[in-house]
């Protein structure tokens, strides 16, 4: 009796285990990050990619749920030139900057394929002047192979290591490949 209780319990901390698995797996497809100088928080992880941007850019990006890299790529292209527009002198929003920027997307393969994390920061002109950090959290160490920058971040820096320390590989836009550092990246700078 005792000993097929205790295969009941070891049965059913089993697919409680895997279950949180699946859903983590779930989950953890479309993450959202603040750039070290902007404290380094994470806007949390999400299950379509739509969504992430929707949450990355105050819902400023808005697309179906459905829409796919390419879609994303362009709308977020076209919304960095309309944020330029609305910083001119003239523009009645210039007083109301956005309060979280895209300003790259990292990507589990190469070729911009897969789960992807995002970068965010608080300056809406991007790297129009400078570059931003990003530690990765330990779920996304060693795990990205390849980035496309926006808003000004013409190229994307992987390190081996956190802080920026260790090998490190600078890629121009868009960077399909991180070469030898695929899978090895703990932080990641973006520069102008
Ligand atoms: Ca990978
Ligand atoms: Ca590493």
């Amino acid at each position: 009796m005792l000993k097929s209780t205790y295969k009941l319990v070891a049965l059913c901390i089993l697919l409680a285990l895997s279950a949180s698995t699946m859903m983590a797996q779930t989950e953890d497809n479309h993450c959202v990050i603040w750039s070290v100088e902007d404290g380094g928080g994470t806007l949390g992880c999400y299950s379509t990619l739509a969504e992430a941007i929707r949450i990355a850019t105050d819902g400023k990006v808005d697309l179906p749920n459905s829409a796919d890299m390419n879609t994303v790529d362009q709308a977020l292209k076209e919304h960095a030139i309309a944020e330029q527009v609305d910083r001119q002198p003239n523009s009645e929003l210039n007083m109301q900057p956005a309060s979280s920027t895209v300003v790259g997307i990292l990507y589990d393969w190469t070729n911009y394929q897969s789960s992807n994390f995002i970068l965010i920061v608080s300056d809406p002109t991007g790297c129009a002047t400078y570059g931003w950090g990003f530690n990765l959290p330990s779920t996304w160490q060693n795990r990205v192979e390849s980035a496309r920058g926006y808003q000004g971040c013409n190229y994307t820096q992987v390190y081996d290591l956190l802080d920026f320390q260790g090998p490190t590989y600078k890629c121009p836009n868009d960077c399909s490949t991180f070469l030898g550092l695929n899978n090895d990246a703990d932080s990641v700078y973006v520069w102008p």
